[in-house]
C-alpha cells in the first residue's frame, strides 16, 4: 500500500516550539548519558523519509486509514469500530536489522482527541510477524517525542517499522514525524531501581515466626539497626551480622534478625546504615488472603467459558476457544496433520501461562499440587480444611457444597480426561501432550479473539502418565462429593496406567515449539514413580506397591538444588507417599528421605545471606526459580508436618520472605502484594503495559522471577551478562523471566496455605 502524495506545508512554528521543549526535558532527563557516550562513529539511519518533508513515501497505509502530509508531518485518519490494533497502520518495510546490534527507535507523535495509544512496533513485515520491540504510548494532542533503545534478536532484511492504529471504537487522527530507527548506537544500560538497601519481607511476617532481613552495604562491620512501628518509634534494635559477598548477587550484604520482637500491627519499617526500608506488617492476615488469591488465580485461566465480571471485577471476559468467530474453538479439535484421523472435544481446563495453549504434563503437575494442597489440610498437625471450603474463592461453583478448591481443579481435571485417546483408536488410552495454536500469536490477545487454528499434538509417554498420576489421586479426593466422578477418574488413571506400561517410551518432539511451548522431557521413570505412586494411595493394590518399591527412582536422592517443576515429579509421589495414610512397607525411610532432603534446603537457606533454600549449580537461576524456590520450602513444610520440628517450619515461612521482597531486587514476585510488586508479566490478556484497556494479572500472581539463561529478546537486550538474582525484569515481552503459569501458582498456593496455616 503506498500513501497518496500531498502537497508539502510548512509545519507551524508553534508547534516546532512545543517540540523543542520535549526534546530538551529528554535530553535534560538522560543528559550525563548523553554527554559522557560519545556518538559512535558508524550509527546508520535505516528509516527511509522520517521527516516527511515534502513526501510520504516510502510509507504505507492500511486501506482503511487515510494518510498524507499535514505542516510537513505524517498525519492518518483513523476509523473507529476496528477490532485489534494492526487492523489499521502505517508503516515502512524493507529495513535490515543486525542480530545483536542495538538500535534507537525514536519519534513523535500526536493523537486527537486525547488519551489514544499508538503500537509502534519493529518486526517482521511478513507472517508469521513476529515482534522484536514494541511500546504503545498513550498520545497527547500537543504532542510528545519519544525515544528508545533495543537490541535486534535476529539477523533480517524484512524489517517493518509499524505504527499501529486500530481497535478504537471512535474515528481519531494521529500524526508523527521524525521517525528514525538508528543503528550501531551503544546499547542503553539497564539500572534496575532497587530502593531502599535495607530488603525485607515487604508484606509480613508472622508474629511467632521468623524475621530476618539483608542489608546491602559496603561496610565490613557490623552496623546497627532499629525497628520502627508505624509511628515512627523504635520499638527494637540489634546489630547487623556481616556475611560477607552474596554469589547469587554480587552484593556485599549484612543479615538482621529481629525475630525476638513478636508484636502485631502494620506499616513497621526497618532501618540501617542510614536506609529505611519499605514497610511491613507483622500478622497473618496477609497470608489468609495470599492463599486465597492465589488460588483465585486459576478461574481467570479458565478457557471455555465467559469469565464473570462480578466474580472478578475488572477480569470479566468473553468466553474463549468455544467456536465462536473469530475462535476456532477446542470443542471439535484435529490433530496435527499426520497424527491422528480423529477429531476430540477438549474444551475446558486452564490456559498454561501467557499463551493460549493447554497442555497435559503442566496441568498434572499444578493439579497435583493444588491437590496435595487441600489434602495436605486434612492429614497434617496444623493443617486448616475449611481454608478452601465451598465459597471461599468466588468462582461460578461456590454454593454447590462442594470446596472449591476442588470445584476449581475439577475444571482441569475434566480437561485432562478429554485429552486421553478414545478407546479404538490407536495408542487408545494414552494421552495427548497438548493442544494449541497453530502458530504463535502476539500481544495483547483475548483468548476469545485468537483466529488460530487448533491442533492436538502425539500422546506421550509422559502425558499418560501425568494424567494417571492425577486422576488417581482425585480419585480418592472426590470419591465424598462425587463418586461418579472419582470412579470415571480412577477407570480413566488405571487405562492411562495400561497404556504407558505398553508404550513406555513414547516421547514429546523437543522441536515441537511453534505456536506453544514443547515440554520436552525424555526421563519418564519418575513419572512411572509417581503415577504407581498414586494409584497405590488410591487403590492399596499390590502391583502398584511393587512399582514403587521396585523403582530405582524410589530410594534416590531426588531433593536436588533445583527442586521439582512439570518435568522432575519423583517429589510429588515422595512427598504423598510420606504423608497419605498408607501401609507401604519401609515407609519410615520414605519419612526419612523427605527430613533428609529439607536438611539440605535447610542448610542452604542457613548459608544464604537472603535466607532462601535455593543455590543452583554455578549460580545458575532456573526458568521459573520462584516456584522452585517455594517447591523447597514445601519440602521443607511437608518435614514439619511429619516431624514437629520449629526449624523445618521456620524454614518453610521464611522463604517467603525472599518471594515476597527480601531479595538483590527489592521486588515482591506476587502481583498486589508488597510496595513494588511484579505487574507487568508475560500474558496475553493482562497486558496492560502494552494497552491501558486491559487489566495487569490479579493479585497473587507469582512471577517466574530470575532465569540466568535469559531467552527472549528484551531480557537479552537490557540483562546480559547478569548475576543469578538479577536476571529478571518487570517487563511483559520478558517471557522467560516474567511469565505466569498454573504450576507456577501452584507452589504459590501451597506454600502459602502453609504459612496461612501456621498462624
Ligand atoms: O516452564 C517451562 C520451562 O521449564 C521450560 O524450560 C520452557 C521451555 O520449554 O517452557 C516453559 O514453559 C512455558 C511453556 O512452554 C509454554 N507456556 C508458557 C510456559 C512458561 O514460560
Amino acid at each position: 500500500m503506498t500513501l497518496e502524495r500531498h502537497p508539502h506545508l510548512p509545519r507551524s512554528p508553534d508547534v516546532k516550539r512545543r517540540r523543542t521543549a520535549a526534546l530538551l526535558s529528554l535530553t535534560a532527563l538522560i543528559g550525563t548519558a548523553l554527554t559522557t557516550v560519545p556518538a559512535q562513529a558508524d550509527e546508520v539511519e535505516q528509516v527511509r523519509n522520517g521527516t516527511f518533508d515534502s513526501t510520504t513515501e516510502p510509507w504505507w497505509a492500511s486501506s482503511n486509514v487515510t494518510a498524507g502530509l499535514s505542516a510537513g508531518r505524517l498525519c492518518a485518519d483513523v476509523p473507529g469500530g476496528t477490532a485489534n490494533r494492526w487492523d489499521a497502520a502505517v508503516g515502512q518495510n524493507d529495513l535490515t536489522l543486525v542480530k545483536g546490534e542495538s538500535y534507537r527507535f525514536s519519534f513523535y507523535a500526536d493523537g486527537a482527541p486525547a488519551d489514544h495509544t499508538v503500537r509502534a512496533i519493529v518486526g517482521l513485515s511478513v507472517a508469521p510477524y513476529d515482534t522484536w520491540f514494541e511500546v504503545s504510548p498513550q498520545l497527547s494532542v500537543s504532542g510528545n517525542s519519544y525515544s528508545y533503545t533495543f537490541t535486534s534478536p535476529v539477523d533480517t532484511t524484512q524489517a517493518q517499522v509499524g505504527f499501529q492504529l486500530g481497535g478504537s471504537a471512535e474515528p481519531w487522527r494521529f500524526c508523527m514525524d521524525d521517525v528514525s530507527l538508528l543503528g550501531g548506537v551503544a546499547p542503553e544500560p539497564y539500572e534496575p531501581d532497587t530502593g531502599p538497601r535495607v530488603r525485607v519481607n515487604q508484606v509480613a511476617y508472622l508474629p511467632a515466626g521468623p524475621k530476618n532481613a539483608t542489608l546491602v552495604t559496603d561496610a565490613t562491620q557490623r552496623l546497627p539497626w532499629q525497628l520502627k512501628n508505624a509511628g515512627g518509634a523504635v520499638v527494637a534494635r540489634g546489630w547487623t551480622v556481616p556475611r560477607g559477598t552474596d554469589a547469587s548477587s554480587g552484593q556485599n550484604v549484612h543479615s538482621v534478625d529481629f525475630g525476638a520482637y513478636r508484636v502485631r500491627g502494620e506499616g513497621f519499617t526497618l532501618v540501617a546504615d542510614g536506609q529505611t526500608s519499605r514497610p511491613f506488617d507483622i500478622g497473618t492476615a496477609a497470608y489468609d488472603r495470599l492463599a486465597t488469591d492465589a488460588a483465585k488465580f486459576y478461574y481467570t485461566q479458565r478457557s471455555g467459558l465467559a469469565i464473570r465480571d462480578d466474580l472478578r471485577p475488572g477480569y470479566g471476559r468473553p468466553a474463549g476457544h468455544v467456536g465462536v468467530a473469530p475462535n476456532q474453538g477446542d470443542t471439535d479439535v484435529p490433530c496435527q496433520p499426520g497424527v491422528c484421523d480423529y477429531r476430540l472435544d477438549v474444551s475446558g481446563g486452564w490456559y498454561d501461562a501467557g499463551d493460549h495453549g493447554k497442555y497435559v504434563v503442566n496441568g498434572g503437575i499444578s493439579v497435583w499440587e493444588l491437590l496435595s494442597t487441600y489434602e495436605r489440610a486434612r492429614h497434617a498437625r496444623t493443617g486448616e480444611v475449611e481454608r478452601f471450603r465451598d465459597g471461599t474463592l468466588a468462582i461460578p461453583e461456590s454454593g454447590n457444597k462442594v470446596p472449591d478448591l476442588l470445584d476449581e481443579v475439577r475444571w482441569e481435571l475434566d480437561f485432562l480426561l478429554k485429552m486421553q485417546v478414545p478407546d479404538g483408536q490407536p495408542l487408545a488410552g494414552m494421552a495427548h501432550h497438548k493442544i494449541h495454536d497453530e502458530n504463535w500469536t502476539g500481544l495483547p490477545l483475548l483468548p476469545s479473539d485468537d483466529p488460530q487454528k487448533r491442533e492436538l499434538h502425539p500422546p506421550t509417554t509422559a502425558a499418560t502418565l501425568n494424567l494417571a498420576a492425577v486422576a488417581a489421586q482425585a480419585a480418592r479426593l472426590y470419591k465424598p462429593y462425587d463418586p461418579r466422578f472419582a470412579a470415571r477418574a480412577l477407570t480413566a488413571a488405571r487405562k492411562a496406567w495400561a497404556a504407558a506400561e505398553a508404550h513406555p517410551a513414547v516421547y514429546a518432539d523437543e522441536n515441537d515449539g511453534i505456536g506453544g511451548g514443547a515440554y520436552p522431557d525424555r526421563a519418564v521413570d519418575d513419572e512411572f514413580y509417581w503415577a504407581a505412586a498414586e494409584l497405590y494411595l488410591t487403590t492399596g493394590e499390590r502391583r502398584f506397591a511393587d512399582h514403587v518399591l521396585g523403582s530405582p527412582v524410589h530410594t534416590a536422592d531426588i531433593f536436588g538444588p533445583t527442586g521439582f517443576d512439570w518435568a522432575r515429579t519423583a517429589a510429588a509421589a515422595r512427598l504423598d507417599l510420606a504423608t497419605v495414610p498408607s501401609g507401604l512397607p519401609g515407609r519410615d525411610k520414605v519419612r526419612r528421605s523427605v527430613v533428609q532432603g529439607a536438611d539440605r534446603y535447610l542448610a542452604t537457606l542457613k548459608a544464604h545471606p537472603y535466607g532462601l533454600p535455593y543455590a543452583p549449580a554455578d549460580n545458575k537461576y532456573d526458568w521459573g526459580s520462584t516456584h522452585q524456590v517455594l517447591n523447597n520450602a514445601v519440602v521443607l513444610a511437608t518435614a514439619y508436618d511429619l516431624t514437629g520440628a520449629a526449624k523445618y517450619r521456620d524454614g518453610a515461612v521464611q522463604t517467603m520472605d525472599y518471594v515476597l521482597g527480601r531479595n538483590a531486587l527489592n521486588i515482591s514476585y506476587v502481583t498486589g502484594y508488597g510496595e513494588v510488586s511484579a505487574q507487568n508479566q508475560h500474558s496475553r490478556w493482562y497486558a496492560r503495559q502494552l494497552d491501558p484497556k486491559l487489566p495487569n494479572p490479579p493479585a497473587g500472581s507469582l512471577s517466574g522471577g530470575p532465569n540466568s539463561s535469559i531467552q527472549d529478546p528484551l531480557a537479552q537486550s537490557k540483562l546480559q551478562g547478569c548475576v543469578g538474582q538479577f536476571c529478571y525484569i518487570d517487563d511483559i515481552q520478558s517471557w522467560s523471566t516474567n511469565e505466569i503459569t498454573i504450576n507456577w501458582n501452584a507452589a504459590l498456593a501451597r506454600v502459602a496455605a502453609f504459612v496461612a496455616d501456621q498462624g
